[in-house]
């Protein structure tokens, strides 16, 4: 192949694999629809990413720099288009902000020519990823992130690392104006900003809150005595601190979010209350075990839970279960439309994205009507068996 016949082909390729039509796959549990292809892999990053198109300088045509895999999104609806602030991670461990946008949510997704340039807080940041956006009341779009630095107090342990929340906010999604990160007591992952002012309840002549779903951590990878799902009332989002911090989603023993939990998107508001989507994380021989989970909080309080259904939602299924860390689903993105369609962007196993469809009125249903888990097996049996009954 000649230098003219290989560009050309990789040209094709790659627009080949963007505007492939996506589809739905039959839904046996009929709470939600997975899709045939993922709506975004490494492979959709653009190849002026990746390739140096200059004959003299690269010959061979060769990659010069890899893309990795394409995964944890934020998700955003703006003006009829949806948009994705997706985690893309180089072969070098890094991972960078990128949008991808589609006309049906489904696919035809196209990366933006370049990565967002996210400007340092105070202390430049290792790695950035899996960024919430939020477009407030106070009509900024947010994006909170995790911002991972190594642990200056453990200079020789080259794994030693801590993870705290970085906050952002745009208009466009093309130039963000960087915040302080969240002043915490303990480390923070999974942050995400709740979408309405709250009023204090202490006292309401004071000016209303923004509020936080938060994950205190003890440590960079284990939750330690971080109970769970927070929330965290701030009085000032251009310096956010977590004063007091009460969990609203604990852990428990023998569930899917034994180990830990965290806050997927920001809530969806329904008539019903507001609906949750969070990842749920067990202990197994293979290692750790990430499934999507959902609750329910009340619309006047989001911190009050109302409904909080047993069990996974989500969990990997075929090739999802393979990849860069096995046996992983993750969501930090969904979107609804005018129709009340809901789109979750979920990623599999921390490689490649992809959508599953389902609608408020199905979620408000799944999350009203599937039993809470009774955490022992005797209280399972026993609601299989009340539902055998009613069925008779
Ligand atoms: O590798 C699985 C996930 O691990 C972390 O999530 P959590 O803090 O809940 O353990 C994150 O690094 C996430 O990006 C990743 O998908």
């Amino acid at each position: 192949m000649t230098y003219t016949e290989r560009k050309n082909w990789l040209l094709e390729q790659h627009e080949q694999l963007l505007t492939r039509p996506n589809q739905a796959l039959p839904s046996f549990n009929g709470i939600y629809t997975r899709y045939a292809n993922p709506v975004l892999t490494a492979d959709h990053a653009p190849l002026t990413w990746r390739f140096d198109f200059n004959e003299q300088r690269n010959p061979f045509l060769m990659e010069r720099i890899g893309v990795h895999a394409a995964f944890n999104s934020g998700a955003i609806y703006l003006n009829g288009k949806y948009y994705l602030v997706v985690r893309v991670e180089g072969n070098d461990r890094k991972s960078f902000f990128a949008v991808a946008e589609s006309d049906n949510g489904i696919d035809n997704f196209r990366f933006w020519p370049e990565p967002i340039t996210m400007p340092e807080s105070d202390e430049p940041a290792t790695n950035v990823y899996d960024m919430r956006l939020t477009l407030h009341e106070d009509g900024w779009i947010y994006g909170l992130f995790c911002v991972e630095r190594h642990d200056p107090a453990h200079p020789e342990d080259l794994s030693a690392a801590t993870a705290a929340c970085g906050i952002a906010r745009t208009h466009d999604l093309k130039t963000w104006e960087r915040l302080p990160d969240l002043i915490s007591p303990t480390q923070q992952r999974n942050v995400v900003l709740h979408p309405e002012f709250i009023q204090s309840p202490v006292a309401s002549s004071q000016s209303p809150k923004y509020a936080l779903y938060t994950r205190p951590q003890d440590g960079f990878i284990d939750a330690g005595n971080g109970g769970g799902i927070g929330w965290a009332l701030i009085d000032d989002i251009t310096h956010a601190e977590v004063k007091k911090e009460t969990i609203i989603d604990a852990r428990y023993y023998h569930t899917i979010k034994e180990v830990k939990n965290g806050e997927g998107p920001h809530p969806i508001k329904t008539p019903q209350g507001w609906l949750h989507l969070a990842h749920g994380v067990r202990g197994c021989a293979s290692g750790l075990r990430y499934v999507l989970y959902m609750y329910m909080t009340a619309l006047d309080e989001p911190w009050r839970a109302i409904a909080q259904p047993g069990g996974f939602f989500m969990a990997p299924e075929g090739g999802e279960y393979i990849g860069d860390v096995m046996n992983v689903l993750f969501s930090n993105g969904w979107i609804v439309n005018e129709q009340g369609e809901v789109f979750i962007y979920y990623a599999s196993s921390d490689t490649r994205l992809h959508v599953a469809t389902s609608t408020v009125e199905q979620l408000v249903d799944y999350c009203l009507h599937t039993p809470a888990d009774g955490l022992t097996t005797g209280a399972s049996v026993a609601t299989i068996k009340s539902l055998i009954t009613s069925n008779l």
